[in-house]
């Protein structure tokens, strides 16, 4: 095959490299000429362990080659951003930008995939577009949806290893797909139909984030009830058919707590526990914030000065530098907003310099500091020792 890539991302690219690997010629395309250029130079863009070996590679040995323009191939893949506007309403504008700039191109017996995160009916949908402007291609090209389901951090273990969900517009388009991921996949490859692929990517994102939501509910109710919360889960886990996830400061990255809006847009009435864990996910947030300022309160009481708060950990979870839709990074703004004289040290050890946020060294921070708010579970945090003397907040179960 020839193949088009559509968006150099966290995903496009690793994807496109991984194809690539494969001596399979890759044309990736990004609208951006500033990393059409950096990957052209044989460098990257975005932080993935083993990317930069995996891009330096395939760029040397010509089969990955990056534009802002697509050429001619047999087989395209649209793998952009699906944000959302305003009112969590998924955004397919990209999808479908992706898709307009390929339509001249396509050609009998060429194979469309779209990777990106779609809310239901979005590969039909563009099949439609496709149809409406080349009609003489019904029955001619094959269409499919293959959600991506990489873990960031791991994108290049898990690309080759995972198992794959595909789903085309009719048969004859899944067995197309499929003998195409069957050239670099190792893990096993899923048929179904399109609509079923799309959903089933939005379930597994909204089931990770309302099994959170329950670990985080709990969270609350042990606050309140004296119990450590942390134990509890330990010891209710070692039922065999109980497994809960671990309560956090909120959810963030921008997949998990934001594929869920996808499903609750277009099924408001259906999705209710979709949404609520949602909520529960943002409120969770909050409440960290509300604790912090609790904390700074109550020390200025008892000792008649100000505290040191150290704030430990902006990135999205643990040892990564990805502060998208980040909950440390939200309680850090929002308990700075209304700081007073009391001294703020941030903390972020995955990170060296920010442009808004001075950052302090962790063990320093630890030191000087008389509350410490355990916001990311940061391996570095797991052996700050003497926390004794101080007023320890441990939203992110670090402390032994
Ligand atoms: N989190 C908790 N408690 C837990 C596990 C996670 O609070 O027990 C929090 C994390 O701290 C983080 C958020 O959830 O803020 C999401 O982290 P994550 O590690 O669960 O997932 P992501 O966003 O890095 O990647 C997810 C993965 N999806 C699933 O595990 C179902 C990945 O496989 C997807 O490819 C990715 O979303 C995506 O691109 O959709």
């Amino acid at each position: 095959p020839k193949v088009v890539t559509i968006g150099l991302g966290y995903i496009g690219l690793p994807t496109s490299a991984l194809i690539a690997a494969n001596e399979i010629p890759v044309h990736g395309v990004d609208i951006s000429q500033h990393v059409v250029d950096t990957i052209n130079a044989g460098k990257i863009h975005i932080v993935e362990p083993d990317l930069d070996q995996a891009v330096a590679s395939a760029v040397k040995a010509g089969f990955l080659k990056a534009d802002t323009k697509p050429v001619e191939a047999d087989t395209y893949l649209v793998v952009v951003p699906t944000p959302f506007k305003g009112n969590f309403e998924p955004d397919i504008s990209y999808v479908q930008a992706a898709t307009e700039g390929i339509i001249p191109l396509l050609k009998e017996g060429d194979l469309y995939i779209i990777e990106s995160t779609s809310p239901v009916g979005t590969t039909e949908k563009m099949m439609d577009l496709i149809f409406s402007k080349r009609p003489e291609l019904k029955d001619k090209i094959y269409l499919a949806y293959c959600p991506e389901r990489v873990l960031p951090g791991n994108v290049m273990y898990e690309l080759v290893h995972n198992d794959r969900v595909i789903g085309g517009v009719n048969d004859q388009s899944t067995e197309k797909a499929l003998a195409f991921y069957a050239h670099f996949v190792k893990g096993e490859l899923h048929a179904t139909n399109a609509r079923t692929a799309e959903m089933c990517k939005l379930t597994e994102n909204a089931s990770r984030d309302s099994q959170i939501a329950f670990a985080n509910e709990l969270s609350l109710i042990c606050d309140k009830a004296d119990i450590n919360v942390w134990e509890l889960i330990k010891l209710a886990n070692k039922h065999p058919r109980v497994n809960i996830l671990q309560p956090g400061c909120g959810v963030g990255g921008h997949c998990i707590a934001v594929d869920p809006y996808f499903l609750t847009a277009d099924f408001p009435m259906e999705s209710r526990m979709i949404a609520q864990a949602r909520e529960t996910n943002n409120y969770k947030s909050f409440w960290c914030a509300d604790k912090i300022r609790e904390a700074r309160k109550e020390f200025k009481l008892k000792n008649n000065r100000e505290p040191k708060i150290a704030l430990m950990g902006l990135a999205f979870k643990p040892n990564i530098d990805d502060l998208r839709e980040s909950p440390a990074k939200y309680i850090v703004q929002r308990v700075l907003q209304d700081a007073n004289d009391e001294e703020y040290f941030i903390v972020e050890p995955n990170i060296k310099e920010h442009n808004i946020f001075k950052l302090t060294d962790y063990k320093e921070a630890a030191e000087k500091a008389d509350i410490i708010a355990f916001l990311v579970a940061h391996d570095e945090f797991k052996d700050i020792g003497a926390l004794e003397a101080k007023t320890v907040l441990d939203f992110c179960g670090i402390v032994k």
